[in-house]
């Protein structure tokens, strides 16, 4: 028999789909320029801002971890590792764009206007850690994973319907980028060209489980093709490459031209949570040295010493700061009355229903013994 060409080469359209996504970078590993068209515009004052921040997250990473363990602080998601992925983007916002962030966002939410006490009341699940100022756009962390996403999707659209000119901007990770939230609402927000930057920070794990085993698609980014609109990868360890995607993509959301969705390849140097999470049983300390030598502090504290505009001394005082900004703030969490069992239930739902209305009746006779 004849040998017959398939009609379909399925192996070239895997390629296909598959295809190289490039990945932006403006700084290398080392702090150096290698491409100059992504040196944001930004003022040293801007510049010496963002590091501060970033060296805000770091230490805030670092005492909400000792607060854990002393037993003073809640749930908490560490963020090391992450600083340039989540506040280079945060940075490229606007006071009134609306930030809809996951479990691991809290350092977004408190540069967005979160005061840092209702952060740490959030950690240890009090009610009024929910309770935001009137004029912070954001709504509280989300846990149950991608599904941010999808009342972003919504907000963004009820943007648009208002012709505002502000976007919604929100993240989940790796492993929320499999979740069918993820999906529904690219589309939706693409469908209707909502005014939304999406948000995946890549950071290799979902909790034990691995980048390779969320999905066959060689990059995340590329899943904004089937919705129809762009998809970035970024070096998420990259502060300028990062703000200058997330500026960009601000304004093309602004524009009226539909949401994007970047892919922020980053680390988290610590465990998934401090809820007993043993990363060494499922990363390497050959991949974790790795992706230390890529640290988003390290390369811009490299980028602005070389400007002029970082120093031994300046990086003590931006520690000390955070220091006692934290040391305020818990303080300032300490004072606010402990949570009543009855608040608790009161504030599952608006209207309550019997069962919850019998079980408040309940702890309200305990709580006044
Ligand atoms: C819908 C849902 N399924 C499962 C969980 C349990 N869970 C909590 S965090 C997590 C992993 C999420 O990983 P990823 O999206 O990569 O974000 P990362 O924690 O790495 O920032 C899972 C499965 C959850 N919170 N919500």
């Amino acid at each position: 028999m004849a040998n017959k060409k398939a009609p379909i080469d399925f192996q070239a359209l895997l390629e296909e789909v598959n295809s190289e996504f490039p990945v932006y970078q403006a700084l290398d590993q080392d702090g150096n320029v290698v491409n100059k068209e992504l040196i944001p515009d930004l003022s040293d004052e801007q510049l010496v801002e963002l590091m501060t921040n970033m060296f805000w997250s770091r230490v805030l990473d670092q005492r909400s971890t000792a607060l854990n363990r002393q037993g003073r602080l809640g749930f908490f998601a560490p963020t090391a590792g992450q600083e340039a992925s989540q506040l280079a983007s945060s940075f490229a916002f606007e006071q009134d764009d609306v930030l809809l962030p996951g479990y691991r966002d809290v350092p977004q939410l408190v540069k967005h206007g979160l005061p840092l006490s209702q952060a740490f009341l959030w950690s240890r699940g009090h009610a009024a850690g929910n309770f935001y100022p009137e004029e912070l756009k954001a709504l509280p962390p989300q846990i149950i994973i991608g599904a941010q996403y999808v009342q972003a999707a919504g907000v963004a659209l009820g943007l648009k319907k208002r012709n505002k000119k502000n976007v919604v901007f929100t993240y989940t990770g790796d492993g929320g980028s499999s979740q069918g939230d993820f999906y529904e609402a690219i589309n939706f927000a693409g469908a209707y060209q909502a005014n939304a930057v999406f948000y995946i920070q890549n950071n290799g794990f979902a909790i034990s489980t691995p980048r390779e085993k969320q999905t066959a698609a060689k990059t995340l980014a590329q899943k904004a093709a089937a919705a129809g609109i762009p998809g970035i990868q970024v070096d998420g360890m990259d502060p300028l490459a990062v703000y200058t995607v997330s500026k960009m993509a601000r304004e093309w959301a602004v524009s009226g031209n539909g949401p994007v969705l970047i892919e922020t390849l980053t680390y988290r140097y610590g465990p998934h949570t401090l809820s007993g999470d043993d990363p060494t049983r499922y990363r390497s300390q050959d991949t974790d040295d790795e992706w230390q030598k890529k640290d988003p502090l390290i390369r811009f504290r490299h980028y602005l010493t070389e400007k002029g505009l970082w120093s031994e001394e300046k990086e003590e005082q931006v520690i000390e700061q955070t220091k006692e900004e934290i040391k305020a703030a818990i303080s300032e969490a300490d004072k606010v009355p402990k949570q009543k069992v009855s608040d608790f239930l009161k504030n599952m739902f608006e209207v309550s229903p019997q069962s919850i209305k019998e079980q408040i009746a309940i702890y309200e006779a305990k709580e006044s013994k």
